[in-house]
């Protein structure tokens, strides 16, 4: 019928290349930059298709992150500003890999029979679509917008140069019925940051030099994100190097060059001496903290997501307590939130042992934030971060509106009570960091706040705990998929012996720990390694080397 030949005509235009495979892997479709036109117009369809299925407004994000200015990728948001439904993966590599326009339209056929998706013409689908700073998104975006528009009734709506987490956040908003345009981000945002620093108490001010702030743009779309962002936070001083006029995205600077480097990015260095420093990466999903030690060293004392994620455990848990305290103030039914960390098994050893010891509940899922959100949802408050920046704190629905309440209760008897405060700063929470996914933006903005509430410099900050010396190492094998991990990617079940080995090699370290794991993203393997001194990592990540190469 006319819908299929259309998908046909149009997909002629957007041939497969030669020898190309793709998965929709960890984060989407990721690939050398000139391979992928076929792949976004397909995605452009599941796009459409995911907003008929679910009657709401989908995202399609242009962009490789981290990634080399030469690649670039496409992931999907759904309704909920989440990632993809993990359902749909597989027609998600299905239709990216069809040979043929024929090929292609027997699967796109086949799914929405069985996915029951209706196209009555009666059903609109709305895309909305946004892209990082890499030149290739110009021509790929119209390649997603051809791809949208091959379904009859779907609309694409070019939101233009955005950071991953905006758009994320703008489909959620959408989909919520909230005001959704970037100025409406930046407006809730700056909104919430200043009712957290209001509610600052009396006497916690960082002294003048602490209150520098330099961020490493990474040379993407977050250094311009975050000067508009800057320009309605009247207080917040904001140094951005990096900004992409001069240097190349991504290259020797960026949260996960920092992260895995333990190295300033360029545009730093000793002069920098003490000042607070902070990293975006290509698209602002993610975010590192560092400092300069001294002028004559080499390295830098870095701030990662697991210290990012321990900030705000103690900051949550702290004004849990104070509204949980009893006094002749006590009006509604105690709710106790659930609060639940979320880590995986690349979280240093020591962040774990600290927030444990915090009397936190802390879980560990797989590598890949479409894990650690799901399980972060299933709690009152779910804070979950990845070790290199990516994290963010979930709310739930029942718990906001409790909390709503209360703060509505506590503000009659007495507004200025330490209650109502407590209620009112974990409220701009939830409005300040990004329900939807990881935000550098956001993530930001509560750092800061929380430094300033609690009065601590980044030194203070970093001392919470001692990070474990840690090797993190990759190893190009024949084929990655005959090592099979299971218990969040700690245990290897296949190739049979291997754990033993590992187990063998580990009980000869104090405070030993590794495991090895394929990446999801790249064709390695990954081990990981953890021990008291940084030469017994290293020789702890070496000697499992040898057992996989
Ligand atoms: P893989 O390649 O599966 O290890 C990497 C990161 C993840 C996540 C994804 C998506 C590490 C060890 N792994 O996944 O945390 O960020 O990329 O970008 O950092
Ligand atoms: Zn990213």
């Amino acid at each position: 019928d006319r819908q299929k030949s259309f998908i046909l005509y149009s997909s002629t235009n957007f041939p497969l290349p030669q020898g190309v495979r793709l998965s929709y892997g960890t984060a989407g479709f990721r690939a050398d930059a000139s391979i992928l036109q076929s792949t976004v117009f397909r995605v452009g369809i599941l796009a459409a298709l995911r907003s008929l299925k679910t009657q709401s407004v989908i995202g399609l994000m242009i962009t490789a992150s981290h990634n080399k200015v030469s690649d670039n990728g496409v992931k999907v948001a759904d309704p909920s500003g989440g990632m993809l439904i993990q359902d749909w993966e597989p027609f998600a590599d299905a239709i990216a890999n069809a040979a043929t326009p024929i090929n292609l339209v027997q699967l796109i056929d086949e799914f929405v029979k069985k996915e029951n998706i209706l196209f009555d013409g009666a059903r609109s689908a709305e895309v909305l679509l946004g892209r990082d700073t890499r030149p290739s998104g110009l021509f790929l975006i119209e390649a997603a917008k051809q791809g949208v528009n091959s379904i009859v009734g779907a609309l694409a709506l070019d939101m233009g140069i955005l950071t991953t987490p905006q758009l994320h956040w703008m489909v959620r908003a959408r989909n919520k019925g909230m005001k959704a345009t970037e100025d409406d981000y930046y407006e809730q945002l700056s909104s919430s940051f200043r009712c957290l620093t209001d509610l600052i108490p009396n006497g916690h001010k960082i002294n003048e030099v602490d209150d520098r702030l330099v961020v490493d743009g990474a040379n993407g779309v977050g250094a311009e994100k975050i000067q508009v962002l800057m320009k309605k936070l009247n207080g917040l001083l904001i140094e951005v190097r990096n900004t992409g006029k001069g240097g190349v995205l991504n290259e020797g600077v960026g949260a996960d060059f920092v992260q895995k480097e333990k190295f300033y990015p360029q545009e730093f260095g000793p002069e920098d001496v003490g000042i607070r420093c902070a990293s975006l990466d290509g698209d602002a999903d993610r975010l590192v903290y560092f400092s300069v030690p001294s002028s004559d060293s080499s390295t830098i004392d870095l701030v990662d997501g697991d210290k990012i994620l321990s900030l705000f455990a103690v900051f949550i848990k702290e004004q849990l307590a104070v509204l949980n305290t009893e006094g002749e103030e006590k009006i509604s039914d105690d709710y106790q939130a659930r609060v639940g960390v979320i880590q995986t098994a690349y979280a240093n050893g020591a962040s774990t042992y600290y927030l444990k010891q915090l009397g936190l509940e802390v879980v560990f899922t797989p590598t890949g934030v479409k894990y650690l959100h799901e399980k972060a949802a299933q709690y009152d408050i779910g804070i979950y971060f990845e070790a290199n920046g990516h994290g963010t704190i979930l709310f739930s629905e029942s718990f906001l509106s409790w909390l709503e309440e209360r703060c509505n209760e506590l503000s009659s008897k007495n507004k200025d009570s330490e209650q109502h405060k407590a209620a009112l700063r974990l409220l701009a929470v939830s409005r300040l960091i990004n329900q939807a996914v990881g935000d550098a933006l956001s993530g930001l903005l509560l750092v800061e706040a929380i430094l300033r509430h609690m009065g601590w410099s980044i030194h203070k900050w970093a001392e919470l705990y001692q990070d474990l010396p840690s090797r993190q190492i990759k190893v190009r094998v024949v084929d990655r998929t005959a090592v099979v991990t299971t218990n969040a990617e700690t245990v290897v079940v296949k190739p049979l012996g291997i754990q033993d080995a590992i187990n063998a090699q580990v009980a000869k370290y104090s405070h030993g720990r590794c495991f090895i794991r394929p990446s999801g993203t790249e064709d390695f393997i990954r081990v990981y390694a953890e021990a008291s001194t940084q030469e017994e990592a290293d020789s702890l990540a070496g000697s499992v080397t040898k057992l996989v190469d």
